[in-house]
Formats: C-alpha cells, structure tokens, sequence
C-alpha cells in the first residue's frame, strides 16, 4: 500500500488521486497536518514531524511504499528560515529512517530547480553541477538529494527524486512559491481581472504542467530498479516560460487581460534559479518526454479554471 506525506498540497492532492484510479482508492492513504475538505478514500491526519506517528501509520495501514510532498516552499521558507529547515528535514529523517527499518518497497521525495544556486550555468542546467542554493528551501533539497542518495548507498533503500520545475496546475491554490505567480495569473485572468505580478516580465523559469509533472513521478517510480542511475535527484524539464510569454499566450483568449508588474524579494530567488534545464538523463535512464508546451498548458488551465469559476457563479447565485 501506498502512503501520500502532503496530500493537501499543490502536488499532493493531484498525485493522491492518480495514485488511487491506478491502484484502487482503498490501496492508497491519503495524509497531512489537517483532513482534506472532501475524502475521496482513506485519509491519515498525521504530523510527519512525529516519527512515532509516522511509524504507527505505516504499521496501522500495511504501507510498502511513501511518496513524501510535504516541505515549506522557497518563498515561505524566507519569513522563517530555521522553522523551514526544521519541518523539511525531520520529516525526510523520518521517512528514510522508516523507509530503512521497515524495508519499505520504494520512497519518492521531490527535489526542484531550486536545488541551483548562481554557480549553476543558467541555460541547460546541467545534472551533475556545484548546487549553492540561495534560499533554505533550496539547501534543504540539496541536503535531501545527499540524504538519499547516502541511504541508498548504505542502506540499499530504493529512493527516487525529480528537480521539478515551477508546476502549473488549476486543482489547488498554490502556497508560497516563488513560480505561483504562473498559477495565481490564470486565476485572475479567467476571473476577468487585472494581475499584478511580483516578477520581472523577462523572468525565465523552467516550468511543468501539473500532468507532465504527474506522470514523470509515476514513470520514474515504475521504471526498473536497474535504470535509475541517478540517486541524488534527476533534472526534469517541462517548457519555460516568461511572465511576458505567459501573458501574451494568455491574451490570445482574453484579449483585455492587463498585466503590471511589482517585483518584490521573489525576485532575487527566480534570478538564481536556472533558466532552463538539461533533463538528458531522465530521457536517457526512464524515457521521459514532456507532452505540455505553454499553448497547451494554457488552454487546459483556462478551460478549467472558467469551469471552476463558473460553477461558483452558479452556486452563489
Ligand atoms: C517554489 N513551486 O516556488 C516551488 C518550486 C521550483 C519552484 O520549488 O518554491
């Protein structure tokens, strides 16, 4: 069985439902600090702070596999940096230590471009490449990656990892990212507002449709034991984008849409990120392919979000 850590966040929440149409609702437990607003299965309200808790849901629910999108995100992460520290490296102890002593199957835990500070070449961030990230969120994945690939090493216990871009998804309201201004800006756009956003218009970020994004955990994670070559955290790349770019593609359907921009402390972490990045290995070990440019991933996210709004229309009226 299959435990989801996160299953409330922006990742998490579309992760815990693919999991369970493939493997059937009652195999995959849902988990996070607070009950979700609708249960569609078996759902855990567990602060995997407490190893204690954690290893009591694993025995409780028969769990062989975790997948772990719990952390405080880049941006959030700066207003408390030692809570942002704390929170995403106990709960990682506590899910490899568990993973170890239990023999768990398989741990997935994400890693992202933030993992690449200014040292990193900009354009094709390569895989292997010196890492000194800029925000605690960024060391905190980078301590991750070595976590893992040292449990791996010396415990043989099989974690997988991705760098994920900024992902872009309509399911959730994002939190405290530094790439939601990509989420944020389909919100007001569909809602017939104006967006001011918080980075420079020439702002290029790699970035991942939510479903791109989904799929390559899913294909990493199902790939044979013998290809992953990778243990600290694979690139993964999606499209990227400007906030000029997505404004102009997004103008294409609302022509009056208006854009202002405010860059605020957001931006000297963006201005560190990569670019773009080399994703050459995730290719080469488990043939991963994106299938969501920024036309499509626009028309998804504006087809959706309209739904979502006109629903609510309905509903208050
Ligand atoms: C963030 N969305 O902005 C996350 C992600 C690469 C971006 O790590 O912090």
């Amino acid at each position: 069985k299959i435990l989801v850590i996160g299953a409330n966040g922006q990742i998490g929440t579309v992760l815990l439902e693919q999991l369970r149409s493939i493997h059937g609702a009652d195999q995959v437990i849902g988990s996070d600090i607070v009950a979700p607003r609708e249960e569609n299965g078996p759902f855990v309200v567990l602060d995997a702070t407490n190893v204690l808790a954690l290893v009591e849901t694993v025995h409780r629910h028969g769990i062989t596999q975790i997948y772990h999108l719990a952390a405080v995100l880049s941006a959030k992460g700066e207003l408390d940096p030692l809570r942002a520290w704390e929170l995403n490296m106990r709960t990682l102890f506590n899910v490899f230590e568990v993973a170890r002593e239990v023999k768990l199957d398989k741990v997935f835990f994400p890693s992202s471009i933030a993992a690449f500070g200014d040292s990193a070449p900009q354009y094709d961030t390569p895989q292997a490449t010196y890492l000194d990230p800029s925000t605690v969120y960024g060391i905190s994945k980078v301590a991750g990656e070595n976590w893992a690939g040292y449990y791996h090493k010396r415990y043989g216990v099989d974690i997988r990892s991705l760098r994920y871009p900024g992902v872009i998804s309509y399911q959730s309201m994002p939190g405290g990212g530094t790439t939601d201004y990509a989420v944020e800006i389909f919100h007001e756009a569909v809602q017939h507002k104006p967006y001011t956003c918080f980075l420079r218009e020439d702002t290029l970020l790699p970035m991942i449709y939510m479903d791109d994004a989904i799929r390559a955990t899913l294909e990493l994670m199902e790939a044979p034991v013998e290809n992953i070559r990778i243990r600290s955290s694979y690139n993964l790349a999606g499209v990227s984008f400007t906030p000029a770019q997505v404004t102009a593609e997004i103008k294409r359907y609302y022509p009056d849409f208006e854009v202002q921009y405010q860059p605020d402390f957001r931006q000297m972490i963006a201005d560190s990120w990569p670019k773009s990045v080399d994703d050459t290995a995730a290719y080469q070990d488990w043939g991963w392919k994106p299938q969501f440019d920024l036309a499509r991933m626009t028309q998804v996210m504006i087809e959706k979000l309209s739904e979502k709004y006109q629903q609510k229309l309905l509903i208050t009226q």
